[in-house]
């Protein structure tokens, strides 16, 4: 019998630069489970171009994702670290599961809708079937755990409907390979968790942190100095009343919640004990605290992404390594896609 061992797979969009919520929401979960699991950490670039990219900026930003990856404690030697489309195998399985997924499936999904806006007649097809890449992405190394934000839930259900959808339509040819409990593709399990699972924009608490937002005020880049971070934070949005003394307070009050949040997490302790600390008090004094902590944090990572972006030729070879690696996991697993489909090879 087959049986499919645990495998970690996540990746980030190489759009602009990474921000604190992919920081918080995902990378410090990453780095944590490169210690307890094989690890792949993808920088998912054919993801990007699902809507409009400089090439020349994209393939810095490809650059500047891979040293974020390492400054942030990625170790390379350990976990697989590539850029998507130096694997072929990607966009083959997505291809396949643009043929499993079905059209309800992807019309639910709220990612979509709130990417393309009211123009929904003029986003590209790619952003539409966004979703069946990301399942591609996860099932082609059979990845059995998915360490993402709050965000990504729903892609994730719907990695697991196409995964079971796939099992069960090719059943006789994959019990006939002898797969345990006729699971070829795993249902892979997500892993949001870590101390922010949803880092809320500095400008509007509703909405997310985000790297395409157009305002550079939203969010905290990981290549912000000092001097800009202190900046962003005291420009954030709050509301007039002073801070809490409890969570239940921030109930209706998103910015104060999101800073407070980003704080706690950034420090390792719970909202509750950061309003004790600051509640009663008024933003300003809470604010200059808050920057403090983030660029204690955030500066060694900045530095080290600077140190490592001076040599790119030495990233690019480290990335043209990890691609062998993933495709050495990927290709057989597709080849058995392809029997199993009834394909020629
Ligand atoms: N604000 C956030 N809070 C918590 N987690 C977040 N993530 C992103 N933003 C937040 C998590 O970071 C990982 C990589 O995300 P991504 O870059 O692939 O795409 P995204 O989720 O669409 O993030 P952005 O910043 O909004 O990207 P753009 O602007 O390029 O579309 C994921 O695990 C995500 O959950």
């Amino acid at each position: 019998m087959i049986e499919l061992k645990p495998r970690v797979f996540s990746g980030m969009q190489p759009t602009g630069s990474l921000t604190l919520g992919n920081y918080l929401g995902a990378m410090i979960n990453w780095v944590a489970m490169q210690t307890t699991h094989d690890c792949i950490y993808c920088i998912v670039d054919l993801h990007a171009i699902t809507v409009a990219q400089d090439p020349a900026e994209l393939k810095a930003a490809i650059r500047r994702a891979a040293a974020a990856y390492m400054a942030c404690g990625i170790d390379t030697q350990k976990s697989i670290v590539f850029n998507q489309s130096q694997v072929a195998e990607h966009a083959e399985l997505a291809w396949v599961f643009n043929c499993v997924a079905r059209l309800g499936w992807l019309d639910r999904m709220t990612q979509f809708k709130e990417k393309a806006g009211k123009d929904k007649e003029r986003a590209s097809v790619g952003l539409y079937a966004y979703p069946n890449l990301m399942a591609a992405d996860i099932l082609v190394y059979r990845a059995t755990h998915v360490p993402v934000g709050e965000d990504q839930k729903q892609h994730l259900e719907l990695a697991r409907d196409i995964a079971q959808k796939f099992n069960n339509d090719f059943k006789e040819g994959i019990a006939a390979r002898g797969y345990k409990d006729g699971v070829f593709f795993p249902l892979c399990e997500p892993m949001i968790q870590g101390p922010a699972t949803r880092v809320m924009s500095l400008r509007d608490g509703t909405k997310k942190m985000s790297k395409s937002d157009p305002s550079d005020l939203s969010r905290i880049n990981l290549t912000d100095d000092a001097d800009t971070i202190a900046k962003k934070i005291q420009k954030a949005k709050t509301d007039p009343e002073p801070l809490p003394s409890e969570a239940a307070g921030l109930a209706g009050r998103p910015e104060a919640d999101n800073l407070t949040g980003i704080y706690a997490a950034l420090t390792g302790t719970t909202q509750d004990a950061v309003l004790k600390q600051f509640g009663g008090g008024q933003f300003s004094g809470f604010k200059k605290a808050l920057a403090e902590v983030a660029v204690e944090k955030l500066s060694p990572i900045t530095s080290e992404m600077n140190r490592l972006g001076r040599d790119p030729a030495e990233i690019d070879r480290m990335l043209a390594a990890g691609a062998a690696r993933a495709r050495a996991i990927a290709q057989p697993i597709m080849a058995e896609v392809k029997d199993l489909l009834g394909f020629v090879r």
